[in-house]
């Protein structure tokens, strides 16, 4: 028995039997024969060569140009010249750690490869003190690959910052392959790409507090990201239901307001993601949501008005309610700690200070509010009324976080009451507010912030809400998750066509995962591979539609798979097999 065992699982580890030939335009499997051995293509290799953009994902934008020959690499000698002593020079070299190690990963396990072709990556960047990424940072690059006389093979980067040059990196890790057939690793001999990205802004928003997202999970969305040349991690890092990250100075609001000691971020865990983050290309941006998306954490300082209240719809979108009582000074010297303390760590070029679904009846039902808003104010209890008092929240909160700031950065604002044209030249100036739209493409608020001269980033939930969207808090029923949006849905979504002849305002979009229904265990699946459909069309903002972007999806979704992402299957494995 032991024998048979044995024999069994040596045949199933048998030579590879099918090899493919690029046929108009696709990949065909046909069997290996003793004549077609030695030229048999594996499919990596034929993918490589066959579809408009080989293995390519995102697209590159300028040039691209492949030859169709491939050298073995030899994985044990790869090196990277970098400027010396610059302020990148450290992240370059963990960057370029991590290519190799993306490299290995590309080998089965169990399998060891050997011999080759020495690689030797020379990075020129033009500016590699640059360590901070803004909406001016140049992230364009020039990759291209030759064989030298020496036999090693070369591949030259051109950038003006190190954030170019790391992008370089991820497309020259896809243009190197495992061949099964013949159990090595193959780079493009030659190669000549120059790319940059149409949108500014190509983010994840997470939500960590409806369900706490463990660290490593979050590490693994920006794994995905940096594989799918995303750069901005939105944070929604508190929410009403809880308050998981430590704030230094006011540590009692996560101590009542995680939903345990150990659903925490401390300093060090913030830190520690921040530079991974940036390692990968990937700012984060910090949103502390208010004055409503507050609760869990406050209960002892009073400044939360309608917290729990019941019936829940009476006073808030979603329950648990709970939204900032403006009228309690005290409340603006916590903001501006917490302001300080995120600050501090995060650093900002721009902050989100949230501003969503603020309910004007919570607040008329706190008695305290409304008799100081007539006695302190003189103003009355219209809706008109309530804008006013919102303001009033948020220029004293904008103060306070300004004191934390070296300058007066820029602010993200969700679109809401406040941002509809009537109020939102009189309280949101277009030179400090960039608006995030949560509504639907079709939303007119949409071209109205466009006319006044906002700059907008598009989280239309119609095409780019990751949990689902259309539903909501329905009583007794959940239509939450309906319709799921596909990848198609996600790629077909394009910022140009909504903003039309303004689309120069438009920073770019962010995927939203909200996480009422998700969790560490589920994070992977809900995000991926759909983000990675958002981040081909804020990077190229191609002309084509996704049929035409099929194939490097299926082969993306595999390369997240082989990162350790736990992505959702697109299709049959049989469709990647046989193309067309
Ligand atoms: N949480 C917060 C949410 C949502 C928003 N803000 C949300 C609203 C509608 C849908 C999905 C999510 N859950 N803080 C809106 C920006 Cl459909």
């Amino acid at each position: 028995l032991i024998a048979f065992v044995f024999s069994y699982s040596s045949s199933a580890d048998s030579e590879p039997v099918w090899r493919w030939e690029c046929i108009s335009g696709t990949c065909q499997k046909t069997r290996i024969t003793n004549e077609t051995r030695d030229s048999a293509l594996s499919l990596p290799a034929c993918q490589l060569f066959c579809g408009e953009y080989g293995r390519l994902w995102p697209q590159p934008t300028k040039e691209y140009y492949t030859g169709n020959y491939l050298l073995h690499l030899n994985l044990n000698s790869i090196d990277l010249n970098y400027p010396q002593d610059k302020k990148s020079t450290a992240l370059a070299n963990l960057a370029f750690r991590r290519f190799a190690q993306q490299l290995r990963g590309l080998v089965p396990s169990g399998k060891s490869t050997r011999g080759g072709r020495s690689l030797v990556v020379n990075a020129q960047v033009e500016d590699p003190d640059i360590i901070r990424l803004t909406y001016a940072t140049d992230e364009s690059y020039i990759l291209k690959i030759n064989e030298l006389s020496d036999g090693r093979v070369n591949a030259s980067i051109t950038s003006n910052t190190f954030f170019g040059a790391r992008h370089a990196l991820e497309t020259l890790s896809q243009l190197i392959i495992y061949d099964d057939i013949r159990n090595e690793l193959q780079i493009v001999r030659d190669a000549s790409i120059s790319d940059s990205p149409v949108y500014p802004h190509r983010g994840l928003l997470l939500d960590t507090a409806r369900n706490f997202i463990p660290i490593d999970a979050i590490k693994r969305s920006i794994d995905g990201m940096a594989a799918s040349k995303m750069n901005i991690f939105h944070w929604h890092i508190t929410d009403s239901h809880s308050f998981p990250f430590v704030s230094k100075s006011r540590p009692e609001l996560t101590r009542l307001g995680a939903y345990s000691s150990s659903q925490v971020y401390t300093e060090d865990d913030v830190r520690d993601l921040i530079e991974y983050a940036r390692v990968r290309g990937v700012k984060v941006l910090p949103e502390f949501d208010a004055p409503a998306h507050v609760g869990e954490g406050w209960q002892d300082t009073g400044y939360v008005a309608c917290l729990n209240a019941q019936p829940w719809m009476d006073y808030c979108v979603e329950p648990p309610c709970g939204q900032f009582d403006p009228t309690k000074d005290g409340l603006y010297d916590v903001l501006e700690d917490i302001y300080g303390d995120m600050v501090d760590l995060f650093e900002p070029d721009v902050f989100h200070m949230g501003g969503d679904e603020v309910s004007n009846s919570c607040w008329n039902s706190t008695e305290s509010i409304v008799s100081w808003m007539s006695t302190e104010k003189s103003w009355g209890r219209t809706a008109t009324d309530f804008v006013k008092l919102w303001d009033y929240f948020q220029s004293k909160a904008l103060e306070r976080l300004y004191r934390k700031t070296s300058s007066n950065i820029p602010i993200i604002m969700w679109t809401s009451g406040l941002t509809e044209s009537e109020n939102v030249t009189a309280y949101l100036p277009n030179t400090t507010y960039i608006i995030q739209v949560w509504t639907t493409a079709f939303d007119l608020q949409i071209i109205e912030l466009l006319q006044r001269g906002y700059r907008l980033i598009l989280s239309n939930y119609d095409a780019l809400y990751l949990d689902c969207g259309f539903g909501g808090w329905v009583q007794g029923g959940n239509n939450w998750c309906s319709p799921y949006k596909g990848w198609d849905v996600v790629y077909s979504n394009s910022p140009a066509l909504i903003a039309g002849t303004y689309k120069e305002q438009v920073l770019g979009s962010e995927g939203a995962l909200w996480t009422e229904q998700v969790d560490g265990a589920s994070v992977d699946g809900r995000i991926w591979p759909r983000l990675a459909a958002l981040a081909e069309r804020l990077w190229a903002e191609p002309s084509t539609g996704w049929k035409a972007a099929e194939e490097r999806m299926l082969i993306h979704r595999e390369r997240l798979i082989g990162m350790g992402i736990a992505a959702e299957a697109l299709q049959p494995q049989w469709c990647l097999q046989n193309e067309g």
